[in-house]
């Protein structure tokens, strides 16, 4: 009875003493040590979706001060998590209930494993009291997530809630990073025990701060290897970026007048226009240095697997991973640690020691690239200004470019239309460029720019998709929305999966190669209007430029996230595509 008057009553206060179970500081839940634990680490914002088995996470999240970002479907929880990482470089967390909440996010943490991003997944179980008896949501979460994690493991009792956390996310962070998965079962979760019997690692004390130089031999001979060079290139990827060590980088490249070329997340960490910045001669640096130095990405498809590299140049890899290093391609000298430390203690090594002669040389080898540079533009450039219509595609890469801010973090969710928008986008500053990776995820999209909203509000964030990968995620703009992180969407409309039928065309013909792959002719600026947003039609190039810069106002004056729906030749395709380079 006095339940039920409690119930009723209006008084909030009184409701919350109902519901909340115990009120003694010295008690504990488990979903309490979960968010102990995560804010121990640096996390103040999970993404997730709501489930019985996860609950008392939220609970634990309210007391910790940390943000929960609550979406409309796990996959895009999961890529907001890595999206959030990328932006913040801290563990990105995501927080799923048992069974399809699990298997929802897949995609996502897989895609982590391939981009080696630090992302923590908290999954939900079945109580423990009930295991193997065919609870509801019961799936075997550890051994499905093992194979797409660096570590996956349950939680077996209350007291060790936080361990596990603290133990989830060094693993995150060994060698090269990556995702990891924890699965806890509902009564550990819920269960509340003395605090003072829970094991709860300290913030700062439970992960080595180790930034390695690996072998300091390594060090010297990399800074000879360098200082003799004649034709140097360096190829930064993602780790660089990753483990923040652009400044390490970039200071690299200037003080030993060193070519840069730049993959994946690394893309942006020089602008566009910089002396040491190059993008578009990367085959011939490839072909004509005497010293190539590739620096955190592996030899995987992207580079042809270490075939497309010359047999007569000085090769080194540096890579957080000792994996990766020779991995399909021999060295003549490989290292291991961390990108930043060791570029900055190479530096080090080699100040000074940069002989004029050699200088001269490389400044001589920077003209020819650079010349080489502006020629490749000047060839491009018919199609980035084309007028026709339907519109070229090359064109809205061009005309994205030239909308871009110094402050706009670019997206590509796609399939041949952001390939193409990979020759024409420069980022203007480090991390203003997401891509999913080795993994070739589509929907990444949506999950990357409601966290690089999150992660920097006052950033501009633009996502270009494909009309494919638009369908797949984009129900979360209004997540985006209703978190006040409003982001403007541009689609290249083709209504195909393009680069898809591009292979099935050549393959089969004109009769057999148009299955599977065509999709409807949708006009998504409607979407936009559906979430209160501003939304355009564009079918004539020329307004391409007017029609983004509307939707910049209307997203600075609304806080709803725009739709721009770009009406591209169906007919008009990379030369990736058209050469299938990423099957090779
Ligand atoms: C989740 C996922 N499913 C399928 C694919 C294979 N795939 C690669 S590109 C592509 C077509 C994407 O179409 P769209 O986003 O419209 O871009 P378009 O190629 O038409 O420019 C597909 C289906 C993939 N990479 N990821
Ligand atoms: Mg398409």
């Amino acid at each position: 009875m006095a339940i039920a008057q409690a119930v009723k009553s209006t008084d909030v206060t009184a409701r919350d003493t109902l519901a909340r179970k115990s009120t003694d500081p010295n008690i504990v839940s488990g979903g309490h040590l979960v968010a102990k634990a995560l804010k121990n680490e640096g996390v103040d914002t999970i993404f997730t979706l709501c489930g019985g088995h996860i609950i008392d996470i939220y609970d634990g999240c309210l007391d910790a001060g940390i943000r929960i970002i609550d979406v409309r479907h796990e996959q895009t929880a999961a890529h907001a998590a890595d999206g959030y990482a990328r932006q913040t470089g801290t563990l990105g967390c995501v927080v799923t209930t048992a069974g399809p909440g699990c298997t929802n996010a897949v995609t996502g943490i897989a895609t982590a494993l391939r981009s080696e991003s630090p992302v923590l997944h908290i999954g939900g179980q079945s109580a423990l009291n009930q295991w193997k008896m065919g609870g509801l949501q019961d799936l075997p979460h550890v051994d499905l997530m093992r194979p797409i994690t660096k570590f996956a493991a349950t939680v077996m009792s209350t007291e060790r809630v936080a361990d596990m956390v603290a133990m989830a996310a060094r693993e995150c962070f060994a060698g090269a990073y990556g995702p990891a998965y924890l699965e806890i079962p509902r009564d550990v979760l819920d269960r509340e025990i003395e605090l003072s019997r829970a094991t709860l690692p300290a913030p700062g004390r439970y992960r080595a701060s180790t930034k390695s130089i690996g072998d300091p031999r390594d060090i010297e001979k990399l800074a000879d290897i360098l200082v003799n060079a004649e034709r140097p290139a360096i190829l930064l990827g993602q780790q660089v970026w990753a483990a923040r060590g652009h400044n390490e980088a970039v200071a690299l490249l200037r003080g030993l007048d060193i070519p840069g070329y730049f993959n994946g997340a690394s893309r942006g960490l020089l602008p566009p226009g910089d002396p040491h910045h190059f993008d578009r001669t990367r085959s011939l640096a490839f072909a004509k240095a005497d010293v190539l130095v590739i620096v955190g990405t592996p030899f995987d498809f992207r580079m042809g697997y270490g075939r497309r590299i010359s047999k007569d140049l000085t090769l080194v890899q540096i890579d957080m991973d000792y994996r990766t290093v020779g991995k399909n391609r021999e060295v003549d000298l490989g290292l291991v640690g961390d990108p930043g430390a060791v570029l900055g203690a190479v530096l080090q090594a080699a100040s000074g020691r940069l002989k004029t002669d050699k200088r001269v040389l490389r400044q001589q080898w920077m003209a020819q690239l650079t010349e080489a540079e502006a020629a490749a533009t000047e060839k491009l450039m018919g199609v980035f200004v084309s007028d026709q219509t339907p519109i070229h595609p090359y064109r809205v890469a061009w005309e994205l470019n030239k909308f871009l801010t110094e402050d706009t973090i670019y997206i590509g969710d796609g399939g041949d239309v952001v390939t193409i928008s990979a020759q024409a986008v420069r980022p203007r500053a480090p991390g203003h460029w997401m891509d999913p990776g080795a993994l070739g995820s589509l929907g990444v999209g949506t999950g990357f720019a409601l966290a690089a909203k999150l992660a920097h509000p006052h950033k501009e964030v633009l996502c270009y998709y494909g009309d494919g990968s638009f369908g797949m995620t984009a129900f979360d703009m209004e997540t985006a929305n209703r978190f006040g992180a409003p982001y403007l969407a541009v689609v290249g409309n083709n209504s195909a999966m393009n680069q898809i039928r591009y292979g099935q065309l050549s393959k089969y013909g004109s009769q057999r190669g148009n299955v599977g792959n065509k999709l409807g002719d949708v006009a998504f600026s409607t979407f936009a209007h559906m979430l209160d947003g501003y939304g355009e039609e564009v079918r004539d190039p020329r307004e391409i430029a007017p029609a983004l810069h509307r939707a910049r106002e209307a997203i600075a004056k609304t806080s709803k996230s725009a739709v721009i729906n770009i009406w591209v030749d169906p007919d008009e395709y990379a030369p990736g595509t058209k050469n299938q380079t990423m099957y090779k």
